[in-house]
């Protein structure tokens, strides 16, 4: 009976690292998927940012695009983050590496404001 559970934990011990280290090696590829597929996109239009509050990874990177007829800012409300004056159809990107809550508003219409939520 010793003989074999010497036998038994001889065979065990490297079968259980090779099957933990199997384990440990799937969440690598999902984590190297996952900044592109989480980035997230917002849209200026009609004064207003949409959609208004956006959850995101850390990591991650939001770009904003005007769709309105007017030129509008992104503005953090903590200096985190400024943009120029965008006008129709132009981009401001950021990318988020710290966690936290972003709010934000448009420099030249304070009173549309969004935040950015990264987890
Ligand atoms: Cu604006």
């Amino acid at each position: 009976m010793r003989k074999n559970n010497l036998w038994f934990a001889s065979l065990a011990v490297p079968v259980i690292v090779a099957v933990l280290l199997l384990l440990a090696g799937s969440p690598k590829v999902n984590a190297n998927n996952q900044p592109s597929a989480a980035n997230a996109e917002v849209k200026i239009d009609n004064f207003s940012f949409g959609p208004q509050t956006v959850k995101v990874p850390v990591g991650a990177t939001v770009t904003w695009t005007n769709r309105d007829d007017i030129p509008h800012t992104v503005v953090s409300t903590d200096g985190v983050f400024k943009s120029k004056v965008r006008d129709t159809d132009e981009k401001f990107s950021f990318t988020f590496t710290k966690a936290g809550t972003y709010s934000y508003y448009c420099s030249v219409h304070p009173k549309m404001t969004g935040q950015i939520m990264v987890q």
